[in-house]
């Protein structure tokens, strides 16, 4: 979930000016918890995303955003995949989710749909080159 409060004063737009690699402050073009957003960081990364509705619910579609904040190697995220599977039923989504990004580093999947009660994981993967990097973030959803 989100680690804290993420409130930043200018700059937290997202820039359209960062050029392909070159990743200065990304900190400053991460999305605020006011713009309705969490961050999930690992030590190699940091997103931050927000679904819509907020609030996921067993068998309803949802749309998450995802910023990536920071990235490992200083190369520029050039692909990025959301999944989810439940681990203890050995299954995944229903459905496959499509992808748009609607600015650098920015990027909407639609199409998700976690179709039954229970803990789900959450896997996004930041391509970079031939590399990628996983984040993943556990939800429980009630029945
Ligand atoms: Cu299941």
């Amino acid at each position: 979930m989100g680690i804290g409060a993420m409130t930043r004063g200018a700059g937290a737009l997202v820039s359209l000016a960062l050029s392909a690699g070159t990743i200065a402050h990304p900190a400053a073009a991460c999305p605020t918890a006011e713009q309705g957003f969490r961050r999930l960081a690992s030590p190699e990364a940091e997103i931050a995303y927000r679904w819509a509705p907020p609030a996921l619910k067993a068998g309803q579609f949802f749309t998450a955003e995802v910023v990536t904040c920071r990235t490992r190697w200083g190369e520029a995220v050039h692909d990025i995949k959301i999944d989810a599977a439940m681990p203890a039923h050995g299954h995944g989504m229903n459905y496959r989710p499509s992808a748009v990004a609607i600015a650098p580093g920015h990027y909407r999947f639609t199409g998700l749909m976690l179709h039954m009660p229970g803990t789900w994981r959450i896997t996004i993967d930041l391509l970079q080159g031939g590399r990628h990097t996983r984040l993943t973030h556990e939800v429980d959803l009630s029945p």
